[in-house]
């Protein structure tokens, strides 16, 4: 195996043997013939415009599956794998001149597929550095793209330009084109992926209301609960459906803490409040809970024998041995009764903390407040906004954002979005006129609230330049969702984002000399250094 696309790959080089992240050798290498099998497909629906529904379908998955802390289960992989190959196979009989390997190639058995993967991957070519660098990240650029279509797609939102992208893209991929061209691809990246968070913004507001301001209780209550972590909006709505008046409460964990800002969920009196924090602590916050866990995407962690039985995967989330709810048919619901039953069976949850989070400022509620936030700002009570949305992590160098947020000057207020909040939202970090110094968006992909709203203050300001505003970017990544909303933000045309805690292992000297050129894109340093340069 070789994999180097999340933030913590082994000495910031790449993985190899085993991942980081817990994924096993031979698990990778299924998932790089996978991404194989989808660039097989992709070159072949790519002839055809619009793309075959079925081949967006099977590109977006696959896609979704190969992201960081998503599918761990060899079967699972291998499944698709097979359902690619004949649907590529069917598609081929539209096309039978490509003769490219990626179409071409058979197998059928897990043994066939391990040995495919020797020959493909990320290295197998010895292509030069800036074309391998760019190649790979317009491929991760399409997976966190993909993994937002997913979501929109679960509420019945697909977006025809988006599906186009991520088959053309990953064609692009199996062509051999140089560093002009693939730079051309990788911006076509962040407009589809401005384009997949804006669709995802409108399915879920749409289907569950504006975000509202809202306080996140913190505690426990004397009930079995059930916790729910991921993006998945769509599982939570089924999930405290069919709780309701079970004696069953439902907490959030991590990434679904959001789900509470929404006027359809904030209505069910059992959805009890936020547990734990950020993805990677799970191992310790996951045994305390002890009630069962649904996980509707990543991150997840490994699960530990203390509390493996008590683990639901759900979509494309899947891990040997850890139980599975199957997708629902159409028109259906997922069936989450299993999960109901054994949480009857379980003590309430242990409190870990207790108190309150308020969020709930996406682009409605803050444009909301855009008078009184202006006010601030002319009077001199906010000097600037500091963007620190994105991802956390388990290593110890991402401290650097907690001390950032702490020695942050008392007349800037924090927008974030995605779970890197909890390096700092439970600092006390106050208010500016009531207007609390940090503003949470919500989830990673809300990251688009925070862009609308960047947009629409340099409308009312009257500035020619998104670059003009009061706003400085310090942002976390860790897997790929995080490199398209990061995408996204250049297409914007978003200048001198800090980026950390490294800049990714894939993108080589050559291409971060073009970004550094072409967007003052650079890596965080030191918390005093950065704070001076950002807030200068
Ligand atoms: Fe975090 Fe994981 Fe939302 Fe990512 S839970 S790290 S960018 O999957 O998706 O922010
Ligand atoms: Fe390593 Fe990250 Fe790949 Fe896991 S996803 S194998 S930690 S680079």
């Amino acid at each position: 195996m070789f994999c180097y696309q999340c933030q913590e790959t082994l000495k910031n080089q790449g993985c190899v043997l085993n991942g980081i992240c817990g994924k096993k050798g031979p698990t990778a290498d299924l998932q790089d013939v996978l991404l194989y099998v989808v660039k097989g497909v992709a070159r072949l629906a790519s002839a055809t415009d619009p793309v075959e529904p079925r081949a967006a379908e099977f590109v977006t998955r696959a896609l979704f599956t190969t992201v960081t802390n998503v599918n761990f289960d060899d079967g699972r992989v291998e499944e698709l794998v097979r359902c690619g190959l004949a649907l590529r196979d069917q598609l081929r009989l539209k096309a039978p001149q490509d003769d490219h390997d990626a179409v071409v190639w058979r197998g059928q058995t897990r043994d066939d597929f391990l040995s495919k993967a020797r020959t493909i991957g990320v290295r197998a070519s010895d292509e030069e550095e800036d074309v391998r660098s760019l190649r790979e990240l317009l491929t991760y650029g399409a997976k966190g793209i993909a993994a937002y279509a997913d979501h929109a797609a679960a509420l019945g939102y697909r977006d025809a330009t988006v599906d186009s992208f991520l088959v053309h893209a990953m064609d692009a991929t199996t062509r051999t084109l140089g560093v002009a061209e693939l730079l051309q691809e990788v911006r076509k990246g962040g407009a589809a992926a401005v384009q997949v968070m804006a669709l995802l913004d409108r399915a879920n507001t749409s289907t569950y209301g504006t975000p509202q301001i809202t306080a996140v209780r913190l505690g426990v209550r004397q009930r079995p609960g059930i916790l729910i972590s991921g993006h998945d909006l769509k599982d939570m709505e089924e999930l405290l459906a069919q709780t309701a008046g079970t004696g069953v409460d439902v907490y959030t964990h991590g990434e679904m803490l959001p789900a509470h800002y929404y006027p359809a969920f904030r209505r069910y009196e059992h959805l009890v409040g936020n547990y734990g924090n950020s993805w990677w602590r799970q191992d310790v916050e996951f045994a305390r809970f002890n009630g069962p866990i649904v996980m509707t995407t990543n991150c997840l962690v490994p699960p530990k024998p203390s509390y493996r039985d008590r683990v639901f995967t759900t979509g494309n989330v899947g891990f040997p041995g850890v139980k599975h709810i199957p997708d629902r048919a159409p028109g259906g619901q997922k069936d989450f009764a299993p999960v109901i039953a054994l949480a009857r069976q379980c003590a309430p949850p242990e409190a870990l903390e207790d108190g309150q989070l308020v969020g709930g400022f996406a682009h409605d509620q803050v444009l909301a407040l855009a008078d009184k936030i202006l006010a601030a700002v002319r009077a001199g009570a906010i000097r600037k906004f500091v963007v620190m949305a994105g991802c956390d992590g388990r290593h110890k160098e991402r401290e650097y954002y907690t001390e950032f947020a702490r020695r942050l000057p008392r007349d800037t207020v924090i927008l974030t979005a995605g779970c890197a909040k909890y390096r700092y939202n439970k600092l006390d970090l106050g208010e500016i006129d009531g207007i609390p110094r940090v503003l949470d968006a919500g989830q990673c992909n809300d990251s688009y609230s925070l862009a609308l709203v960047a947009l629409k203050l340099k409308e009312i300001l009257g500035l020619q330049d998104i670059n003009d505003l009061p706003i400085a970017y310090n942002v976390a990544w860790y897997e790929q969702k995080a490199v398209a909303v990061l995408l996204a933000l250049l297409h914007l045309g978003v200048k001198n984002i800090h980026l950390g805690p490294t800049l990714p292992a894939f993108v080589s000297p050559g291409v971060a000399k073009v970004l550094t050129e072409a967007y003052a894109l650079s890596r965080i340093t030191e918390v005093e250094q950065d704070m001076a340069r950002l807030l200068a």
